[in-house]
């Protein structure tokens, strides 16, 4: 028991309204987003307690931005507030065989500058059931690195397990570092639960694991255990494009012992795709005390369910999950 706490950067998101270009239309939709902040929202809609440790400018982006996450549960006390500027991230969403594209503005952000000194990690994690962190956080450069690896070991002094979605940014790791693997391999070392797939696990331990499907996955699950003797879980969705309006998702959770896989979903009418790993982790987290297939269920649930919500964060609560679980997609009344 305890809260689940994140940690990471909190971000101005600004879309393209509906599907368009950039400017097509001379406005744009603002959402507030950030990995970490997006699973945090994620569990708070559940009714599981959630915080983030975080930083957001002292101004009134800053204060729309600490509301709008508060505004869903989170707890917001953690979240440094100083002068500074507040990232963004401007968004064109895929449509038909377009793609989504994503253009970072967050270099030199509070977060970003924000200096290891100013975390008090026992005191931070106080109270922590759980830490959450993911690969976006060392992406921002050396600073950063050891800061989240100052924050996991505290975690691990203090007990509070930790997880760790891989969420690679390639953009990101181009600005500064030739090598991601290993430092992305340090942090997952004081992880027992990551987030991953075969892929993330091939580019982290340097190899790749021959053969498809489930016994790919297996292998490449046996060996990420056998690198990081920690690691008790890995969790991943396995997606399926037909098109770019269905796709099929399903997930899978391994042990040592076993493997939980779910049954396939269909996601027709897709309205936005952004933050479904996102809402996936938080699932996955908010079930996790009620046993695996509790897990890779309502982590599978909330990522379906993601793709009908417009903006990064997964607003589902517990009674559209009942309604998701028996298969109603129809209007209750
Ligand atoms: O998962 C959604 C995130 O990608 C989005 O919120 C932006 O945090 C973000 C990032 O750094 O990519």
């Amino acid at each position: 028991t305890g809260h689940v706490l994140c940690f990471g950067e909190l971000l101005l998101r600004l879309s393209a309204p509906g599907r368009g270009h950039l400017f097509q239309e001379p406005r744009l939709d603002a959402n507030f987003g950030g990995a970490e902040a997006n699973v945090a929202v994620a569990l708070a809609r559940l009714g599981v307690p959630s915080a983030i440790v975080s930083a957001a400018p002292d101004d009134a982006l800053g204060d729309a931005a600490v509301e709008a996450m508060r505004k869903h549960g989170v707890d917001m006390s953690r979240v440094r507030r100083a002068a500074g500027r507040l990232g963004l991230y401007f968004l064109t969403p895929g449509a038909g065989l377009r793609a989504s594209a994503i253009v970072y503005d967050r270099e030199n952000s509070l977060f970003a500058e924000t200096p290891a000194y100013a975390y008090d990690w026992p005191t931070l994690l106080q109270g922590a059931g759980r830490l959450h962190l993911s690969g976006i956080n060392p992406a921002i450069g050396p600073q950063m690195v050891e800061v989240a690896l100052a924050a996991i070991a505290a975690a691990n002094e203090a007990g509070v397990p930790v997880s760790f979605d891989g969420n690679f940014r390639a953009s990101m790791w181009a600005r500064w570092c030739d090598a991601p693997s290993p430092i992305l391999a340090r942090h997952i070392e004081g992880c027992d639960l990551m987030f991953g797939s075969h892929r993330d696990i091939a580019l982290l331990l340097g190899r790749d694991f021959p053969g498809a499907g489930p016994e790919r996955r297996r292998a490449a699950a046996l060996a990420a255990f056998e690198r990081f003797p920690r690691l008790r879980y890995i969790a991943t969705t396995t997606r399926h494009v037909r098109n770019a309006d269905h796709n099929t998702l399903s997930a899978r959770i391994d042990t040592q012992d076993e493997a939980v896989e779910t049954g396939e979903v269909e996601i027709t009418g897709i309205v936005d795709r952004i933050g479904t790993g996102d809402a996936f982790a938080g699932g996955v987290l908010a079930g996790l005390p009620h046993g695996l297939e509790e897990a890779a269920r309502t982590g599978l649930a909330l990522a379906a369910l993601k793709h009908a919500t417009p903006g990064d964060q997964s607003l589902t609560t517990r009674r559209e999950l009942a309604t998701f679980h028996e298969g109603g997609l129809d209007v209750r009344r």
